[in-house]
């Protein structure tokens, strides 16, 4: 899908009439998640706009040093659904289903505001008013950068910190499919407004808690192959979890360990959060080997080569087996 040449155009005249808009992206928001709601932020309120970001999760610490996050607000009925109902628009980034914005969903959807629906997800399920979708772009803030650019206006130094975070994170810096000329020339425009690469990847990549990289050894001892060496498994108990004393999101980005290893062509994680009766299921892979179909198959979803699914009320090794016996069709 691409609504590029349409959405894009209609996205700007909304923004050029809007006086208050809230803007929102998926629960356990990622790089490219917040980046793209601050880049837009940042454009919007420089123009004049009343702009509020509300999220249903809360922000994750190695993305709190971009300008603005702190204004970031966690969705709560009694603070959120008035705002929401007389928002003249509301822009739902980097998701294509409404329940990846949980029970924040309902007053969305309710609202007569205007939906712009910004994304980059296959099979987007949301009928929003204006789609900005395009599934070949590298991230949600690629096409932030596409509006941003098409208005003639330029960037801010925040709003340029923010996509040149998003394009980092979701391209696993600047090294996955789709890496090319054109997302380098705009990762060059984007430091020419101001964006500090060295200063972002530090702030990204290099800004754990002790605790998390405690925990990364758990994980990277759990690895197993199978099919040949073709398929690895990596494994987060709730055990490691209360052993650690690290927090859920600590585990974003283990999954790209496993495909570090000579000859896998898919890895997958399993997270067994503690208390919670939900096994986190990500899948990575290499070339057409399809992650986003073994994720379906689970009733989960994503892009060809990272896709994600969760499983209910069921045993870790239950769900580890039944996830691996329907690997080896994608893998061998
Ligand atoms: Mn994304």
């Amino acid at each position: 899908m691409n609504t590029l040449t349409t959405g894009i155009p209609q996205c700007l005249e909304v923004l050029a009439s809007a006086k208050t808009i809230i803007i929102t992206t998926h629960q356990n928001p990622d790089g490219d998640a917040i980046g793209s709601a601050l880049g837009l932020y940042h454009f919007a309120v420089n123009r004049g706009i009343k702009a509020t970001i509300i999220n249903f999760s809360p922000t994750p610490a190695n993305l709190q040093f971009l300008p603005a996050a702190h204004g970031i607000e966690v969705y709560t009925p009694e603070s959120h659904d008035a705002l929401i109902a007389a928002a003249d628009a509301i822009c739902i980034l980097d998701l294509n289903s409404i329940n990846r914005i949980q029970t924040m969903g309902d007053a969305v959807l309710a609202s007569p505001a205007v939906k712009v629906l910004i994304d980059h997800h296959q099979n987007p399920t949301i009928d929003a008013g204006v789609m900005v979708v395009d599934t070949d772009s590298t991230s949600t803030c690629e096409l932030i950068f596409r509006i941003i650019d098409a208005s003639g206006l330029g960037f801010s130094p925040e709003s340029a910190m923010s996509i040149y975070t998003g394009i980092m994170t979701d391209t696993g810096g600047f090294r996955y499919p789709r890496t090319d000329a054109e997302i380098f020339q705009m990762a060059g425009r984007l430091l020419d407004y101001g964006a500090d690469p060295v200063a972002i990847a530090e702030n990204v990549f290099n800004s754990s808690p002790f605790s998390r990289t405690v925990l990364l050894g758990k994980a990277l001892g759990s690895l197993t192959l199978s099919y040949g060496g073709k398929l690895s498994v990596m494994t987060v108990t709730a055990d490691d979890f209360l052993q650690t004393n690290a927090l859920e999101e600590d585990t974003e980005g283990f999954v790209s360990h496993t495909l570090s290893i000579t000859g896998v062509v898919m890895g997958i994680l399993f997270v067994e959060f503690p208390g919670k009766n939900a096994i986190k299921i990500s899948i990575r892979s290499k070339g057409d080997v399809r992650a986003n179909d073994l994720a379906g198959e689970i009733n989960g979803g994503g892009h060809l080569n990272a896709a994600a699914g969760r499983m209910y009320n069921r045993s870790l090794e239950d769900v580890r087996a039944e996830v691996v016996e329907k690997a080896v069709k994608y893998v061998v």
